[in-house]
């Protein structure tokens, strides 16, 4: 830092906004009640193996049951932005037709309640429970489900568009496509390519779809935007081979999603990368138009950096298929219980780098956190100071990127609440709040205790 004691986090603006994260399957549990049909992920924790320990969300943190005492304690961190999603099967079940009713009043509940807290909602539209009727029908790589998509945002607009004034289309469009319908780790669990590639046009073409319609149907000014779960992809050495290898992961992991959605187009080395591997990217006439419909705040989601070869161990550039070597490099150092890489550093690199090549689009930093293996003493309190370490760190390194004129606004932490950490059900915990699922008490971490005080500070409360 520039100042010898002072730490970089005092200069975040009083403007900055702060808050927390969570998403709908995730802690809600409920999820036969008031008319939810089935998610993708409800099916999915139902294939032997999918999920760690056979875990799902039937309970979850029961939020659906607790949510006004989840408000109130993010309202007693004195955080001002509380980001949630909504479940697309509990307020349009089957993911057609009319709005149910009795889904949408939870939503509208928790909307209230936030505000009545002085919160603020910011809703994200989907984080990844597409409704199982949908997928039965083609799921995302069929091109009718952005339109289905685009339906279901403007129905959810129309309840809570008086109220909400910031939206997320989509949560990490780059997992529901790859994770979900490419590498099977994720729902609905399909493996090919070609699936995972047209999904990811489908869910851009749908948040561009839906933009529009969130836009014509405003009353009041609204903030529209997408998150992307970004990171880092650097060459382990200056070689030709290493570098190629760092270009193609950046290329697949971001490049993808933010050329079409910040420069109206798909970038052409990769393009050219899927090309050799048989898929084209079914792009029809004016998609790209839709797709880069402007939006008012891009959302980062940063949790590791990673470091790429193009040469496999023995040396050889090319594997036995003649193809090029591909290869992620693990370095020592330190990592969370997701066996993620700490690499503060690489966050500022890639505030940095999104300022200088995408510029003019502000963003907010919609997730960070992370997993440690969490021991609570007797009353249920987790001393977590890897945890505090990690986020201290990575607010550090969002206030020297805002330093380097990176026009960050805002930083949520993931998660509120431990919760169903997807393929890794309940084991990994993400929370700044305990959950003991057994009882389902809340118990604030030092971290969840750190982060009030930290907002506290920053603000010249105290
Ligand atoms: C994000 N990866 O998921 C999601 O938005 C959250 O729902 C999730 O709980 C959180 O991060 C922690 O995992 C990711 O493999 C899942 O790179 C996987 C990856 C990144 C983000």
């Amino acid at each position: 830092s520039s100042v010898a004691g002072a730490d970089p986090i005092d200069t975040l603006p009083p403007s900055f906004r702060w808050g927390v994260a969570t998403s709908s399957y995730q802690i809600e549990g409920a999820v036969a009640e008031d008319g939810r049909t089935p998610s993708i992920w409800d099916t999915f924790c139902r294939v032997p193996g999918a999920v760690h320990n056979g875990d799902h969300g039937d309970v979850a943190c029961d939020h659906y049951h607790r949510m006004p005492q989840d408000v109130a304690l993010i309202a007693d961190l004195g955080l001002d932005t509380y980001r949630f999603s909504v479940a697309w099967p509990r307020v349009q079940p089957g993911g057609r037709g009319p709005a149910n009713v009795a889904g949408l009043a939870f939503y509208d509940r928790l909307v209230d309640e936030l505000l009545g807290r002085d919160v603020e909602p910011w809703v994200t539209l989907y984080h990844w429970d597409l409704p199982q009727e949908l997928e039965d029908a083609g799921g995302w790589p069929n091109r009718d489900t952005a339109y289905r998509f685009a339906d279901y945002a403007e129905l959810v607009f129309a309840a809570l568009g008086d109220r909400v004034r910031t939206w997320t289309t989509l949560n990490e469009p780059w997992c529901s496509a790859m994770l979900g319908y490419a590498y099977g780790d994720h729902a609905p669990g399909r493996r090919n390519l070609g699936d995972g590639i047209a999904a990811a046009h489908h869910l851009l073409l749908g948040h561009g779809l839906a933009t529009r319609r969130l836009r014509e149907a405003a009353r009041s000014p609204i903030e529209l935007g997408l998150t992307l779960n970004l990171s880092t992809a650097d060459p382990e050495t200056g070689s030709a081979a290493d570098r190629d290898a760092a270009r193609a992961a950046d290329g697949l992991a971001n490049r993808l999603y933010l050329d079409p959605v910040l420069r109206g187009e798909y970038p052409q080395d990769v393009v050219a990368d899927l090309a050799a591997e048989g898929v084209r990217i079914p792009v029809e006439e004016g998609d790209l138009d839709v797709i880069a419909t402007p939006i008012d705040v891009l959302g980062v989601n940063y949790y590791f950096g990673q470091l790429h070869s193009g040469v496999d161990e023995q040396g050889r550039d090319r594997d036995d298929d003649g193809k090029p070597v591909r290869r992620v490099v693990r370095r020592d150092l330190p990592r969370t219980a997701m066996d993620w890489e700490i690499v503060p550093e690489s966050f500022t690199d890639l505030l940095v780098r999104l300022h200088r090549d995408y510029p003019g689009t502000p963003m907010v930093i919609t997730e960070n956190g992370a997993a440690f293996d969490d021991k609570p003493d007797a009353d249920g309190f987790v001393n977590d100071d890897d945890r505090v370490g990690y986020l201290t760190e990575h607010l550090r390194a969002v206030a020297r990127a805002r330093a380097a004129g990176a026009d960050v606004r805002g930083y949520f932490a993931w998660s509120l609440l431990d919760n169903f950490e997807w393929a890794y059900g309940y084991d990994k915990r993400f929370g700044i709040v305990r959950v003991d699922y057994d009882t389902q008490r809340r118990t604030p971490k030092r971290s969840a205790l750190w982060y009030r005080d930290t907002v506290r500070r920053v603000r010249g409360q105290r």
